[in-house]
């Protein structure tokens, strides 16, 4: 039987990621928008360019989360994005609520799937859908890692012009300004970012990964990044549906890794067809740890704003 998958909001990043999935032809695919007319719209666009790529994949589109029904993979990223100015945090309480629904709407359908969420703040909104659905954490996880990291290869590999194969980039923590990017633990085919690259030429593409969502948006003007998103969580659900064990940034849920208890957070662990498998810690510097602990306070005041 094909894999299935949904993606609740049609907008930019949803869309998107529908695109890039297409690509990979590993699932049928749903998108589901409050607005209508636009999920049903954006699937049909697509279905029609599957002949030119010679993908066998079937794409449907509604406001009805009847649709959805017996997902493997349910990715929610409906509600509102950036405007220039404002933080992930300042879209709190109305994407808490538009979260909420997706997340309920989507369960009933499809009891056995394993979440993925995108929507911002990323890491509250994760730990919201966890407690909502009443799921158990290794099914419910959050994009923000892969993002983060790819941003940082794409800064390393232009720098020192080299591959972007080459490049392999770790960012953890929150999902916000104050995420942190392994400098130690990134390299460049084997060898740490520290030991080559000069220490203020590594300071400024660490603080260009940390504001890189935001470069986005005053770019845009209207919205927020959509392509390295959008592919980064089709590679998620790749590894889900392929059963791939692939180790990647993600934020998950900590029970004691990182000293860090009852918080969705991102670090690196291993994905599977069941999700989670597995959170590896990374032997990190004092500064690192100390950076870390910035981060994960800030998530926890958001997710206790949540008052659940
Ligand atoms: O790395 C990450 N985690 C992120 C997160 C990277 C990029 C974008 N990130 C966040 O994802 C962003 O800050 C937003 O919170 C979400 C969605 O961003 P996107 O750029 O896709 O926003 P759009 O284009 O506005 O699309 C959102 C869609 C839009 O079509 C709405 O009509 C729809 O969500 N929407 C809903 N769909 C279903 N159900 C409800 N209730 C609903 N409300 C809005």
């Amino acid at each position: 039987m094909r894999a299935k998958v949904s993606i609740i909001g049609a907008g930019m990043t949803g869309a998107t990621t529908a695109h890039w999935l297409a690509e990979l032809e590993i699932a049928d695919i749903v998108l589901i928008d409050v607005v209508d007319g636009l999920a049903q719209g954006k699937a049909l666009d697509l279905q029609q360019a599957m002949p030119v790529i010679g993908k066998d994949v079937r794409i449907a589109g509604g406001t009805e989360y009847e649709l959805t029904e017996n997902s493997d993979v349910v990715v929610i990223t409906a509600g509102l994005p950036r405007k220039p100015g404002m933080s992930r945090d300042d879209l709190l309480a109305a994407n808490a609520e538009i979260v909420r629904q997706a997340a309920m709407n989507t369960l009933k359908y499809s009891p056995n799937a394993i979440y993925i969420v995108l929507t911002n703040p990323l890491d509250v909104m994760t730990y919201l859908t966890m407690k909502v659905t009443g799921l158990p954490p290794h099914r419910v996880f959050g994009q923000a890692g892969i993002l983060d990291s790819t941003r940082m290869a794409t800064f390393v590999a232009e720098e020192l012009g080299v591959s972007v194969e080459n490049v392999h980039c770790y960012v953890l923590g929150g999902h916000g300004d104050e995420m942190v990017p392994l400098t130690h633990i990134s390299n460049v085919a084997g060898i740490p970012l520290d030991q080559i690259l000069p220490a203020e030429r590594l300071d400024a593409i660490v603080e260009r990964t940390r504001k890189g969502g935001g470069e986005i948006v005053s770019l845009l003007k209207m919205g927020s990044a959509f392509y390295a998103p959008g592919v980064a969580v089709a590679k998620m659900v790749e590894a889900v549906i392929r059963d791939k064990h692939l180790i990647a940034p993600v934020s998950a849920y900590l029970q004691g890794e990182y000293d860090l208890h009852d918080i969705y957070f991102g670090v690196a662990a291993q994905l599977g067809r069941n999700g989670i498998e597995k959170v590896l810690e990374y032997p990190l510097t004092q500064n690192e740890k100390q950076a870390l602990k910035v981060s994960a306070a800030i998530v926890a005041e958001n997710i206790a704003k949540l008052k659940l």
